[in-house]
């Protein structure tokens, strides 16, 4: 089947220790707290390097550790903090950059990107966390020699790519909102129902645009053509979901595909996009690939259950907005095994209202929230992985960046929005 051969091709991992280890870490919290005074836990050693890990339980104490302890500590592996300048200016170029001639367009395709609609920042900060991880520092303000000067620019065209990303991520969030006929989005109304589908739908256009002058301006065709593959994989998944059948509804196989291409291919191929600029070997570049697929993945298995449970852990109190559209995501799927008479509520789909509530009260008596966080943990651990695996580095800048895209994958796992 085509989605069997495409997933078996996404999830190959590079290597294959990296995957041996992540099955047979040790998972008792432990082992973690009682070995270190940071975020990580050192516990096994992974093709001739250290490894970080550690289970939800531990992690949490450590946070309460920490917060006690020092809260300079946390805010040195706050991914968020360090790349708050950097953020700010990424924010002002895109602000330049979506600037449009005719005034209706200019006001639609800046929409999200004025202060406070902005949204998370998940994948810039993302992005400029990999660009240090790997080497490429933030330069002192005033440049001074060549090698500055090199670094410079070189700074600059990774932050490129993450205005790029965002361009795309944001331009995919309104035709989305087309597509769904949604009236919110960040807390203020989405752009469709404010200016209408056709504003929405060329705004979207005009910054897919705005994204590929950028593309093109880096003059790296290898990044061109994975950033290009990008929109596919977008429109590929957007349809898939669009298109399902009965039996795509019910397979788990055809759910992460489609998740891969939804949300984690974006962030992935960005990932590899940065590598490649910066210079690294192939190797380096599948492992950041590697990171941003896991990331994602994880990411968005989070969101489907936050789908049910919204912030608080039980169910019904999220806004079911994915069942409510007929879309099934991994806690149903998990429930499906658990109960096989759910297979054919599911088979036959949500046109009866019925359907959602039987499904809900499967849900309700099976693991498959648990099962559901399990699989982003453990997406979360591969992605953790692959930065350890990153070749070796003693500069402090480049550690903290690292430790900051670790503590990323366990925030992204423990997030409640
Ligand atoms: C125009 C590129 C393009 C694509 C058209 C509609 C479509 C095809 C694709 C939809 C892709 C889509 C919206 C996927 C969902 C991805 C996702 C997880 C969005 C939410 O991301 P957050 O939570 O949002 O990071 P914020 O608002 O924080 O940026």
């Amino acid at each position: 089947m085509l989605f069997c051969r495409g997933f078996s091709r996404i999830s190959t991992t590079p290597r294959k220790s990296l995957l041996g280890f992540i099955l047979s870490r040790p998972t008792e919290p432990s082992q973690s707290l009682l070995s270190n005074q940071y975020l990580y836990s050192t516990i096994k050693v992974c093709g001739g390097r250290k490894a970080f890990s550690w289970s939800l339980p531990s992690l949490l104490g450590i946070g309460r550790q920490i917060h006690h302890s020092s809260s300079v500590i946390e805010e040195q592996f706050d991914p968020f903090s360090l790349v708050a300048e950097e953020l700010s200016l990424v924010a002002n170029r895109l602000r330049a950059m979506v600037v449009a001639e005719v005034p209706k367009l200019a006001s639609a395709a800046e929409y999200f990107f004025k202060v406070g609609v902005e949204g998370k920042r998940f994948r810039p900060t993302v992005l400029l966390l990999m660009a240090t991880a790997l080497n490429v520092h933030l330069p002192e303000p005033a440049a001074a020699s060549v090698g500055d000067t090199l670094t410079t620019d070189l700074r600059t065209r990774l932050q490129s790519i993450a205005e790029i990303t965002e361009m795309i991520h944001v331009a995919s969030l309104l035709h989305d909102d087309v597509l769904d006929d949604a009236d919110k989005r960040r807390g203020i109304g989405s752009l469709n129902a404010v200016m209408g589908n056709k504003l929405a739908v060329l705004a979207g256009d005009f910054l897919l645009s705005r994204a590929c002058v950028s593309l093109a301006a880096l003059k790296n065709t290898e990044v061109v053509s994975l950033l290009a593959t990008v929109v596919e994989h977008l429109v590929t998944g957007e349809t898939m979901q669009m298109t399902t059948s009965s039996e795509q509804r019910c397979s788990m196989e055809y759910y992460m595909q489609k998740t891969y291409y939804k949300t984690a291919s974006l962030i992935s191929n960005s990932c590899k996009a940065i590598a490649l600029l910066a210079g690294q070997t192939a190797e380096v570049a599948m492992l950041a690939f590697e990171y941003g697929k896991n990331l994602g993945l994880a990411f968005q298995l989070i969101d489907d259950v936050l789908d049910f449970t919204g912030t608080s852990a039980s169910l019904g109190k999220g806004s079911l907005s994915d069942i409510r559209h007929g879309i099934v995501t991994a806690p149903i799927l998990f429930a499906m095994e658990e109960f096989p008479q759910l297979h054919s509520v599911v088979y036959q789909g949500f046109d009866n209202p019925e359907n959602i509530d039987i499904v809900l009260e499967y849900l309700g008596k099976s693991h498959g929230i648990q099962m559901t966080r399990e699989l982003a943990m453990k997406h979360a651990n591969l992605a953790a992985a692959a930065i350890d695996s990153l070749p070796e580095s003693n500069d402090e800048n480049v550690i903290k960046s690292r430790r900051a895209l670790v503590d990323l994958t366990q925030r992204v796992i423990t997030r409640n929005k």
